[in-house]
């Protein structure tokens, strides 16, 4: 048990949060890893939303409310550390659920559903056998819903693989990520890389979801057309180096 006093106490939480998810069968051991890695540039980010994070944020949200089909592709990281902000989004901007896997298991992908659907989610993909296959990758990730991100127009992809990030571009997909990494493949494929941890972005997101449904379509486009991503993938790696070069966590 950790005392809520430790200075590293939501830090400790949140690991705790993943190595609970990997007793209940969700996480995959690699995930583990991740999230050490995810946990590194975190602190170097100074564990905080920052401005340029929340404008990627407000993007995303734009780019989700003007989607004809938009689908969260979910993992075990996801759904351990936010299940319930995920099906909050899914509600506030109309996406669809699917579960999708780097280290594919129909058992792992059985009890994230069941996670999704404990905190409320109607329907989730991505366990039924209408299984697609998306092209122009071999990763794991391939394997997608008929009904979900094979026909999604946006998708939003946290903790993503570099190969099916760039495919489902390919494939004409707006995509969203969330990555604590400005410099991976994936954060430069995507459309919008939202440059912060998920367990902050996920409710962030489904707040401004919920704010800017009383926007009409022109400044929802307003919105995303203001958006750079290049911009904002360079100033988010110049505040964790500045971070980091100036001692802010010593
Ligand atoms: O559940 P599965 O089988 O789909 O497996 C999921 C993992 C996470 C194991 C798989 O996607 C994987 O290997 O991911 P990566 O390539 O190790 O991590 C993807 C990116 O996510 C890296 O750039 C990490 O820095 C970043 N990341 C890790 N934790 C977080 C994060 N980004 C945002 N929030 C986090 N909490």
């Amino acid at each position: 048990m950790i005392p809520p006093t430790h200075p590293r106490y939501e830090s400790l939480r949140i690991r705790e949060m993943l190595a609970g998810g990997f007793e209940a069968g969700a996480v995959a051991a690699e995930g583990l890893m991740a999230h050490g890695r995810g946990e590194a540039f975190d602190y170097m980010l100074g564990e905080e939303s920052t401005i340029t994070a929340q404008r990627a944020a407000h993007a995303a949200a734009a780019a989700l409310l003007l989607s004809a089909k938009p689908v969260i592709s979910v993992n075990g990281n996801l759904a351990a550390l936010c299940a319930a902000d995920t099906v909050q989004l899914a509600e506030a901007a109309g996406c669809g659920l699917e579960v999708n896997l780097f280290y594919d298991d129909i058992r792992r992908r059985r009890v994230i559903a069941g996670m999704l659907r404990r905190k409320g989610a109607a329907e989730v993909l991505g366990t039924e056998e209408d299984r697609a296959t998306l092209p122009g990758t071999d990763s794991p990730r391939r394997l997608v819903s008929a009904r979900g991100i094979l026909a999604a127009d946006t998708v939003l992809v946290p903790l993503e693989d570099g190969d099916r990030a760039e495919a489902l571009a390919a494939a004409g997909k707006r995509v969203i990520a969330i990555d604590l990494n400005p410099a991976s493949r994936t954060a430069r494929a995507a459309h919008i890389t939202i440059v912060d941890n998920v367990v902050r972005v996920m409710p962030r997101l489904a707040q401004y979801c919920s704010q800017m449904t009383q926007y009409d379509e022109g400044s929802l486009r307003a919105v995303l057309g203001a958006f750079r991503n290049d911009t904002n993938l360079a100033e988010s790696s110049r505040t964790m180096a500045r971070n980091f070069g100036g001692g802010r966590h010593a």
